[in-house]
């Protein structure tokens, strides 16, 4: 930060004439990922030198200064102490604009032989004119970037990864990466599970048991949930996020303009809170926190008491975490807990409540209730469409395309995230020598191909996807090294889906620009699969 100040002249932009003249080359493909809406390419290069200027047209652009040093240092490029008269190296002048269309988001980036312009109506553009102008240094041959005009804007709004920490703890470290890995892809939403049967992973300080005993279990399954007999590998395993981490991993990700959504599940997903506090539960047994994969039978149950608790998690997850957005979970619950708990049954005709599915929506709606009443706006995955909920709350289709489609026909926001295109726990190639994965087979092309609008949906109700997600679960995998296996490089292919226009999609072209980051991939040790570029 210190240097970066020392280093750079700020200077308000001076108009400044381009030399080139416009003209389009037709069979040029830069290797910008995703790809950007438009390009015109224009006569001459742009030589690329050890050093560059870098001039800003106003202060509040000064939060995107580290990130942009940071890259250029990356590449070896040093920023010079200069100003535009005489300086010897090309300059970076960015600039806010009201007249860049296509929303906060868009940006204008503009090479000529001797500047680089980027400009947006706001911060959050400019730092995405950044990322293709990173990407066009990175994957440029000779020094040589030829001169163009990239005007630029996204096709979605939420353009989201996942990562499952509750089945494996990734480290601090490991999370800001996989933030860096977002916004290099122009990706805004990472959604953090935090919280699953296998491990709680947030620090709550009102209650401190969920940490203290949720976030560690005995042994870990060993090998595929379905070997039998199981085999267990005895060995305490665990962590957890300090709130203290948390807000810095929140602040490193708003410096890239990527919004993290935390979910915390109910009513089921819930046994490791259940270890740490047994009265959240419907059983008298002693539970533990869960040892191996699958769908756990432990449910809340539905105790004023219990919504008191959870009421009192998710205060403490909104002070940690602006995001408009609060993940609720609200998969896969098992009702057969509340089937035979006497007290859930009395509490259910209490309520007037006939069968357990309406009670799941009952809870859903309790908890949307009282996170509208704070302000925030609840999304859940798409068993939530099955109970209470009102329209405000967005759905996010997993088990296929139906539930979207029938959540937007209800007037719903829904994320796209189906089973079979956007789980990247699943095998990306047919390679018998790949890491042992969940099942499935999703190769890149097969999310290249995905069109998160649902062609049975009419245009207004079209207009419901908001976005579309890759998912990424981690009972297979252990580190983040694994992690990184399953997300490269498929995630090239899922940036572009939620970007790019899905007119003129061309895989092979597609698959030689994703091969171009190899290089970079390597030099940033990146643990990416070779196998997952085409299909075997
Ligand atoms: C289903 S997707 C789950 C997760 C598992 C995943 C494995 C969803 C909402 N629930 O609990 O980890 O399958 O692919």
């Amino acid at each position: 930060m210190m240097q970066f100040k020392r280093a750079i002249i700020v200077l308000l932009l001076v108009g400044s004439v381009f030399s080139c003249n416009p003209s389009v080359k037709k069979n040029a493909q830069e290797m910008i990922i995703p790809k950007p809406q438009k390009i015109i390419y224009k006569k001459g290069y742009l030589m690329l030198r050890d050093s560059i200027g870098i001039e800003i047209g106003s202060d509040s652009l000064q939060s995107v200064l580290p990130q942009l040093v940071d890259y250029l240092k990356e590449e070896d490029i040093n920023i010079m102490r200069n100003n535009r008269n005489n300086h010897p190296a090309p300059v970076i002048c960015l600039r806010l604009q009201d007249n860049v269309p296509g929303g906060n988001e868009a940006y204008e980036l503009s090479i000529s032989t001797d500047s680089i312009f980027i400009s947006s109506s706001s911060p959050h553009g400019i730092f995405y004119g950044i990322q293709s102008l990173r990407q066009l240094i990175i994957t440029t041959k000779n020094s040589r970037i030829p001169c163009m005009t990239i005007y630029d804007s996204p096709r979605f709004s939420w353009r989201g990864m996942h990562l499952d920490v509750s089945r494996h703890f990734m480290p601090v470290s490991f999370i800001k990466k996989y933030i860096d890995y977002l916004a290099f892809l122009k990706m805004n939403t990472f959604h953090w599970h935090l919280v699953d049967d296998q491990g709680w992973r947030i620090e709550i300080k009102r209650y401190p048991k969920l940490t203290e005993i949720g976030a560690w279990r005995d042994s870990t399954l060993v090998g595929y949930y379905k070997d039998r007999p199981r085999k267990y590998d005895g060995k305490r395993y665990g962590g957890f996020y300090t709130q203290d981490e948390i807000r810095e991993i929140v602040a490193y990700a708003r410096e890239r303009f990527v919004t993290i959504v935390p979910e915390i599940e109910l009513p089921g997903h819930s046994q490791a809170a259940i270890a740490s506090y047994p009265i959240l539960g419907c059983t008298k047994d002693k539970v533990t926190v869960w040892t191996r994969w699958g769908i756990s039978p432990y449910i809340y149950n539905v105790d004023d008491s219990t919504f008191a608790f959870l009421e009192g998690v998710l205060d403490e997850v909104m002070q940690l975490f602006p995001s408009k957005y609060v993940h609720i979970g609200g998969d896969e619950a098992l009702k057969t807990q509340w089937k035979k708990s006497k007290e859930v049954q009395r509490r259910m005709k209490k309520l007037g409540i006939t069968d357990e599915e309406k009670l799941q929506g009952y809870f859903v709606a309790r908890i949307q209730k009282y996170l509208e009443s704070k302000g925030r706006e609840i999304i859940g995955w798409d068993e939530i469409m099955e109970g209470g909920i009102t329209k405000d709350a967005a759905v996010m289709s997993w088990r296929g395309t139906q539930g979207g489609i029938d959540a937007a026909m209800a007037g719903h926001k829904v994320v796209m995230t189906p089973i079979d295109y956007c789980y990247f726990d699943h095998y990306q190639s047919k390679d018998p020598g790949e890491p042992l994965a969940i099942g499935g087979y999703l190769p890149m092309d097969s999310i290249y191909w995905y069109n998160p609008v649902p062609a049975a949906l009419s245009d207004s109700d079209a207009a419901k996807i908001i976005g579309v997600q890759g998912n990424l679960w981690t009972e297979y995998l252990s580190t983040p090294e694994q992690a990184e296996y399953m997300l490269f490089p498929r995630i090239f292919a899922m940036s572009e889906i939620q970007w790019s226009s899905p007119e003129n999609k061309d895989y092979a072209v597609f698959e030689k620009r994703v091969r171009s980051f190899e290089p970079f991939l390597k030099r940033m040790k990146v643990n990416y699969s070779s196998h997952g570029f085409s299909r075997k």
